[in-house]
């Protein structure tokens, strides 16, 4: 594929290098996505759940698609695109990591600068005294949780409506600013302010290369637009 040979050249003459990676790229570890290929959450729509709403109708559905999640996740690896990611990062100047999976699939690879945009699934926070804490237990050992102090236990991530951790997203489009290149893996492109960064990127400059297996509303406006699985992609862009 010569747009492959293309783009492994410019990402090799990359000084600055931007990642923004979604559901997708844990796809091939095992675990479903949100929504398009692939997606097997069908009967949870990520919209319904994955809101402050719902957990105060229903804290213990909420909690029961996270526990499953966390089995899901607890029980996954990274695979061969998580570790691409690592590989380039350990070869440039200037990377970051912009993820909006919660799944810590990332941290368990080896990435160090990562900007985790919607949270963290291993970390809970307490709704009454906002104590928060990581507990990677899996199965947890009550659902939903509870604090020591009494109160209810929520998953330390980011959902609809919600507004993203303080100042993170300041950082990431500093990121995506400062990018000769940035790869785009996996990630129907469609939650904000995330998706933002892609456009957000390109008016800056940088060389942008989506990985995913079916096209988004940004493939017309990337550089390059590969369809296929990323564990299969990523590894071919490197020397
Ligand atoms: C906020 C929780 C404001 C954690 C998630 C109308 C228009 C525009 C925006 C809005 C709007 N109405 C509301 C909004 C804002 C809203 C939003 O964007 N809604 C969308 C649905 C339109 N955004 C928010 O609410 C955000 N907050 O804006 O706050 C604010 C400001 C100040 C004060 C108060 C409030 C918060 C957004 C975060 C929501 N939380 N999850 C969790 O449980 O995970 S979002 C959820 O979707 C996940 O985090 C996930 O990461 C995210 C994005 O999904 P993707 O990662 O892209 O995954 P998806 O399944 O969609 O796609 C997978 C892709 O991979 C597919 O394209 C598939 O083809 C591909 N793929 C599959 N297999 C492979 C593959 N690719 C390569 N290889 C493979 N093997
Ligand atoms: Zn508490």
């Amino acid at each position: 594929m010569a747009d492959l040979e293309r783009a492994r050249g410019l990402l090799a003459r990359a000084r600055s290098v931007a990642v923004l990676t979604g559901a997708g790229i844990s796809a091939e570890s095992g675990i479903p996505s949100f929504r398009g290929a692939g997606g097997l959450w069908k009967n949870f729509r990520a919209e319904d759940l994955a809101t402050p709403q719902a957990f105060a109708r229903n804290p213990p559905l909420v909690w029961e698609w996270y526990a499953w999640r966390r089995e899901l996740i607890a029980n996954a690896a990274p695979n061969p695109a998580h570790y691409a990611l690592v590989r380039i990062e350990a070869a440039k100047p200037q990377f970051t990591l912009i993820t909006q999976n919660v799944d810590g699939l990332h941290d368990l690879a080896g990435s160090r600068q990562i900007l985790k945009l919607h949270g963290d699934i291993w970390r809970l926070r307490c709704i009454l005294c906002g104590t928060h804490w990581d507990d990677r237990r899996a199965p947890l050992p009550q659902v939903p949780p509870l604090c020591a102090c009494g109160g209810l236990a929520r998953p330390g991530v980011v959902w609809f409506g919600e507004s993203l951790p303080e100042g993170i997203m300041q950082q990431a489009e500093h990121a995506a600013a400062a990018a000769d290149v940035m790869l785009v893996v996996g990630t129907s492109a469609l939650v904000y302010p995330a998706a933002g960064l892609i456009p957000y990127a390109k008016r800056a400059g940088a060389t942008v290369m989506e990985f995913n297996l079916e096209t988004t509303a940004f493939s017309a406006m990337a550089d390059f637009s590969f369809q296929g699985p990323a564990g299969e992609l990523l590894p071919r862009l490197l020397i």
